[in-house]
């Protein structure tokens, strides 16, 4: 039986999500123009007023914002309340550049909280759940984001944040955790820590997993799903926006609905800045509805994918985003090939690799090199040298067919890899240092 959260909404006729978004549309972007100079000035160098916004059909009238905006108007420039009306802050990690501070009234706050209430429920989740978020907790949106959605459901909510695993597994088993949130590369690690501690599918309480904050593949969700002997699904967020819960799978896993009713989604040609039918590969951009401390209008992720409004079995009527590719700027060009490493992901599982790997890049003679290290299975292990190289070639010959062009890769033994606790760095680009 399909849980919903907030049924009447998560299952509106398209009508009335489309008079939701026309009627806050209009009061957003008089919101944004009353109270960030920043955008406000955007929107007269491109001649537009909010009494050209009449409904969300007009929203292409509105200019971008992107991560550069962010980084310039930092800390303050993009604030739409007064800072007394704020009660948070939250934070990317900032690998790259200034971190980017996003800040929540109580009401924004709530609202990212019942997003992430409907992720659970969609993942079956409710008051006699064991929820046990294994996500950071602190400046990182994921711990706090489903922390607030599992006590919105009233699942008993274990806090333990990332690391540390074998207290996580410890956990798990003694408090009988039916439902983990984590990102996936960590529940692959916890799935490999557990069967070597000899822990079966059917040993395992857990019957969900809501995993996201990274791009992941569907043969992933199938190890993961196989070794944990749970159902496991996809959620997509980002802090400029509140976090997780911006869009979440449900019973059919076939894309994450956005919750149509805080934010509007578009996808644009990343290039041209184009706005693109529905069912197009382009650049996702989101507008906040309800957002009162952050409300972005029109803010490029870089995350490359696609949207369908095709129905679903779920009952859900809010659109799908299919599984990001990963970001626009993740994407690898290498001897002029586009190369997303979910592409290379797919490769190795589908050849019985688990998703342990790492992706080096490098230009030696002024020719791009794409080095693939993964790490055999304790089942597959050998020293046998001729083994190792025909299992070598078998993966050189599945890179060559899936991207065009030829990797070089290296078996490695099991455990070599680093495992990652949060998102997994999975890219070396010696290019770039
Ligand atoms: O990762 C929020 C989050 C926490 C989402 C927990 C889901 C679960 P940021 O650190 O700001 O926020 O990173 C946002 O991560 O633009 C995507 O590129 C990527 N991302 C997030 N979820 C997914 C996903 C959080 N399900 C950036 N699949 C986004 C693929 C994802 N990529």
């Amino acid at each position: 039986m399909e849980r919903y959260y907030q049924e009447e909404i998560e299952c509106a006729p398209r009508e009335k999500i489309k008079a939701i978004q026309d009627e806050k549309i209009v009061s957003q972007v008089r919101h944004v123009w009353n109270n960030v100079p920043y955008y406000r000035k955007k929107m007269e160098e491109k001649g537009v007023s909010p009494d050209d916004i009449k409904s969300s059909d007009d929203l292409y009238k509105l200019p971008f914002l992107s991560k550069a905006d962010l980084r310039e108007a930092y800390p303050y420039g993009l604030i739409g309340a007064p800072l007394k009306d704020c009660v948070r802050i939250q934070s990317t990690s900032g690998t790259t550049g200034k971190r980017v501070v996003a800040f929540y009234t109580q009401e924004d706050i709530d609202m990212w909280e019942e997003c992430c209430a409907r992720a659970i429920m969609a993942a079956g989740g409710t008051d006699e759940d064991v929820c046990q978020i294994s996500y950071g907790y602190g400046l990182f949106t994921g711990g706090p984001g489903l922390n607030g959605g599992s006590h919105k459901v009233g699942c008993l909510t274990i806090p333990t944040s990332s690391g540390n695993t074998d207290r996580q597994i410890m956990f798990i088993m003694d408090l009988k955790a039916t439902i983990l949130c984590c990102t996936p590369s960590y529940a692959a690690y916890l799935g490999e820590r557990m069967k070597e501690m000899g822990y079966g599918p059917d040993d395992i309480p857990l019957k969900a997993g809501i995993f996201g904050a990274e791009a992941w593949s569907e043969e992933m969700r199938r190890d993961i799903e196989a070794t944990l002997g749970i159902k496991a699904y996809d959620i997509y967020g980002l802090t400029e926006l509140s976090g997780p819960g911006v869009a979440f799978e449900c019973s059919a896993q076939k894309g994450m609905h956005i919750n149509e009713d805080h934010f509007i989604a578009e996808i644009i040609d990343p290039d041209t800045g184009e706005v693109l039918p529905e069912g197009s590969e382009g650049e996702l951009v989101f507008t906040s509805l309800d957002k009162k401390a952050f409300p972005l209008l029109r803010y490029r992720t870089r995350d490359i994918c696609r949207l369908t409004r095709e129905k679903c079995s779920c009952g859900r009527t809010h659109v799908r985003m299919e599984k990001p590719k990963g970001r626009s700027d993740d994407m690898l060009i290498i001897r002029g090939v586009n190369v997303f490493p979910s592409q290379i992901e797919t490769v190795l599982i589908n050849h019985g690799y688990a998703a342990n790997y790492q992706i080096i890049v490098d230009r030696k003679n002024n020719t791009d090199t794409l080095d693939v290290q993964v790490e055999m299975t304790p089942e597959m292990f050998t020293d046998n040298v001729s083994d190792i190289e025909d299992k070598q070639r078998e993966l050189v010959d599945g890179l060559k067919s899936m991207l065009g062009i030829k990797a070089k890769v290296s078996l490695v033994a099991p455990k070599s890899i680093a495992r990652s606790e949060g998102k997994a760095v999975r890219v070396i680009d010696k290019r770039k240092i």
